[in-house]
């Protein structure tokens, strides 16, 4: 038993945002049925090709656990089907550009008329506004956000992140919205719109960036490098390099072998707490009961000379050995783990969090499982579907066509 056996999805998504909900709610057990345009599919089927002619780990890796129809839902008997489909499931996921599902026939209203019980959810760039119109990718998200701006280092350009907030991110709100509006309907048997704009969900992950802002109404922000450094604060919240985002300093600090190695960094937190630990480890004693040194207050203003010891101490060990010694202390630190460290860690393995999926096209590849353990709702990754594998079971087996019936929408070019 999934949690949610007996959901069924119908997946109007493409590229990242939409397709990370939905193969989030196929990990969960929900049946999930993408829908593609027949001999074209999801744009990422085709995008960074590795394996010629096969699907690329772009999509592979985003659409999991999913059955494939292919449908042109711009004929009249394409049309049909998604009415069908529409009528048979529970959600209806899309991230197109504004007005395209409108532009199709399917507006909110004939949505709501052919299924009162429907939840249609959407990922937009921007909420309603003076943006609401436009098409948004990733990085504009991060850009419109207030991820940005608030990423890199202060002398520096505004940086995007590895991490795909805006896509992958609204992705996960969106997947929280759907839940949810099932969870209500439970009560009150009906259906919604979900809407998560890539906008407001950026915003939500840098909420403590708008914290910032307001405090800084109120004066400097001492826990900013910048403070201490002797550097004025504008009216905004400014990017803070490796600064930690709380109340407790941090900065990414050398070890051993970082000439030549990219990824010989470790994070190192200075917890008031463990203040007299770190004091001890990194050979200082002295600092523990200085004045200049003692307390966090003290420290603020000199978090460069503090960091500069502390990176003297973690340049003659490794990564590893850091964490090894500071953690029986309680000083919270962390390797910075590189992209090839990640896929051979043995434990991400044995939770599933990184499995190895076997397909047709292109053999055994990497990819990211369910991030979200549940205890009595076990995970089975299953390999992307091919474009339009599923067409005929779906039509036979969800919306009882004939084999004649499919015969006939083949040739008019509808799946
Ligand atoms: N049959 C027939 N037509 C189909 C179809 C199908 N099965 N599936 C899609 N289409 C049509 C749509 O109806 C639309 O047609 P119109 O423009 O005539 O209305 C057309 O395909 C293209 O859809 P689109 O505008 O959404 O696609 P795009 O590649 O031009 O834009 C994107 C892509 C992502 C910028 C845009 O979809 C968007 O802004 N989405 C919302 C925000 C979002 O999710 N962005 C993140 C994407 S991941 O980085």
């Amino acid at each position: 038993m999934k949690a949610l056996e007996g959901i069924k999805i119908l997946d109007f998504t493409h590229v990242q945002s939409g397709p990370t909900c939905t193969q989030l709610l196929g990990f969960f057990g929900a049946d999930v049925i993408k829908v593609e345009r027949p001999g074209v599919g999801d744009a990422t089927r085709k995008q960074l090709v590795d394996v010629e002619g096969a699907d690329s780990l772009y999509f592979t890796m985003l659409n999991h656990n999913k059955r494939s129809i292919t449908l042109n839902t711009k004929t009249d008997s394409g049309k049909n089907v998604l009415e069908k489909l529409v009528k048979e499931c529970d959600v209806m996921v899309e991230n197109f550009a504004p007005g395209a599902l409108d532009r199709m026939g399917f507006s909110w209203e004939r949505i709501q008329e052919l299924n009162p019980r429907i939840i249609l959810a959407s990922v937009k760039g921007f909420g309603p506004g003076p943006y609401e119109d436009c098409k948004v990718y990733e990085n504009i998200a991060q850009c419109a956000g207030g991820s940005a701006s608030t990423t890199g280092f202060r002398d520096g350009v505004p940086l995007v992140t590895g991490a795909q907030i805006g896509d992958s991110g609204t992705g996960l709100h969106l997947a929280l919205g759907i839940v949810t509006a099932l969870f209500q309907r439970e009560k009150s048997g009906k259906g919604q719109k979900v809407l998560a704009p890539m906008q407001d969900g950026v915003l939500n992950l840098c909420r403590v960036k708008l914290r910032d802002q307001q405090r800084l109404d109120k004066g400097p922000l001492k826990e900013y490098s910048q403070f201490g450094e002797g550097h004025e604060f504008g009216d905004a919240t400014p990017r803070a390099g490796n600064d930690s985002g709380g109340g407790q300093p941090g900065r990414i600090l050398k070890c051993k072998g970082w000439e030549t190695d990219p990824n010989a960094y470790t994070y190192f937190i200075t917890q008031a707490a463990v203040w007299k630990n770190v004091c001890d480890v990194i050979g200082k004693p002295e600092w523990k009961e200085h004045e200049d040194f003692a307390t966090p207050a003290a420290r603020l203003p000199r978090l460069n000379e503090v960091f500069g010891a502390v990176e003297e101490w973690t340049k003659t060990k490794n990564k590893f050995d850091v964490m090894e010694i500071c953690n029986p202390l309680n000083i919270p630190v962390g390797p910075i783990l590189s992209m090839k460290e990640i896929a051979e860690e043995p434990s991400l393995r044995d939770t599933g969090t990184i499995v190895e999926v076997d397909h047709p096209e292109r053999g055994k590849y990497l990819t990211v499982g369910c991030p979200i353990k549940l205890s009595d709702s076990p995970v089975e990754v299953e390999r992307s579907p091919l474009l339009g594998e599923h067409t005929e079971e779906v039509l036979q087996q969800v919306l009882g066509y004939s084999s004649e019936d499919i015969d006939v929408m083949r040739t008019d070019g509808a799946i």
